[in-house]
């Protein structure tokens, strides 16, 4: 049995040499990415057992995925080769230093995981995991994407804890259905990852985490993320009987800000991957709500100060180390 499966989308990223305009950087570095794969490697870094499934195609970026995830200990034996499709590329630039926007361009239209469905991918293990965790990049990928996260967000006996990070990106969606279809999907999981940003671009909401909970009551657990500023967790234990074995009657909710360490932002990209895995990684251990946080700003920072998605969170007597030393 395994701690937690991704399902998701993985591409080779291009990390520009220079900072500048797309169209003026003139070579790139070849790195990897993909949200729920990042989540996996993080884990897996981490010291838990994580295992990605997701779709590449049969060329050499698809190779080079499947090697260098398994390189971080993920299980990637549920990977499957598209002969007929290809894997999935994108370029991006730095930040801008005042305001930290930069452009993306994604070639992945089409693309092997775009293919990902319920006829193909193996469902049983998906859910073998403890925590299973998706995010709303595969829902905007294509139609049988979305009808796969139907299936596998539907209540069903057994199911594992459904972790789900809303990862709006409008610029994959092609119908204007985007922000419903996250909802719904947000409202069927166990424990939803959203940025304050990201509920207001998404969904209109301004009130902040109070505004979001009330738009979300159904998940346990609620984690929304305010950038610079810290997160704020909310945890609804059961406290009455159960209607129908999902939908507790009454909730009792613990609502915990931490804020978030400083530190001086490299990239941004693969740090909300950080922060979830950071979270996840506190709950396979049982620590309070607090203290997930904690994980979440600390495996987060690792991540923001370096120019990839990807870095190596703190070992784990290094992070119980900061993370009680924040509280002194
Ligand atoms: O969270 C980081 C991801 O956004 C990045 O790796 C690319 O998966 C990606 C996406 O679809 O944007």
């Amino acid at each position: 049995n395994v701690d937690v499966v991704a399902l998701g989308e993985s591409m080779v990223t291009f990390l520009p040499s220079r900072p500048g305009r797309l169209a003026d950087v003139p070579s790139f570095d070849r790195a990897i990415g993909g949200a729920e794969s990042n989540v996996a490697c993080v884990l897996a870094a981490a010291g838990h057992s994580a295992r990605w499934v997701g779709r590449v195609g049969a060329d050499g970026f698809g190779d080079h995925l499947v090697e260098r995830i398994a390189g971080y200990g993920v299980d990637v034996s549920f990977v499957h080769r598209d002969a007929a499709r290809p894997t999935g590329v994108y370029f991006r630039t730095a930040g801008d230093r005042g305001t930290g926007a930069h452009e993306v361009a994604y070639y992945r239209a089409g693309s092997a995981a775009s293919a990902m469905s319920v006829a193909n991918v193996d469902r049983a293990a998906v859910r073998a995991g403890r925590i299973l965790h998706l995010s709303g990049i595969t829902a905007a990928l294509s139609e049988a994407c979305r009808t796969l996260l139907h299936t596998l967000t539907a209540p069903r006996p057994g199911r594992p804890v459904l972790s789900f990070d809303v990862n709006h990106r409008p610029a994959l969606w092609r119908t204007a259905e985007g922000p419903l279809v996250l909802l719904d999907l947000a409202r069927r999981a166990d424990l939803v990852f959203v940025g304050e940003d990201e509920a207001e671009e998404a969904w209109g909401i301004t009130g902040g985490p109070e505004a979001i909970g009330r738009a979300l009551p159904e998940p346990g657990v609620l984690v929304v993320k305010q950038g610079g500023r810290g997160a704020t967790a909310f945890e609804r234990h059961t406290t009455g009987p159960e209607t129908d074995g999902a939908r507790p009657l009454r909730r009792s909710p613990a609502v915990t800000f931490e804020p978030a360490p400083h530190v001086d932002v490299v990239a941004t990209t693969g740090a909300g991957d950080a922060f979830a895995a950071g979270f996840l990684s506190g709950t396979l251990r049982g620590l309070p709500l607090g203290t997930r946080l904690r994980y979440g700003h600390l495996f987060a920072a690792a991540a923001l100060t370096t120019p990839g998605d990807l870095a190596t969170p703190p070992a784990r007597d290094h992070a119980d180390r900061l993370s009680a030393l924040d509280h002194g």
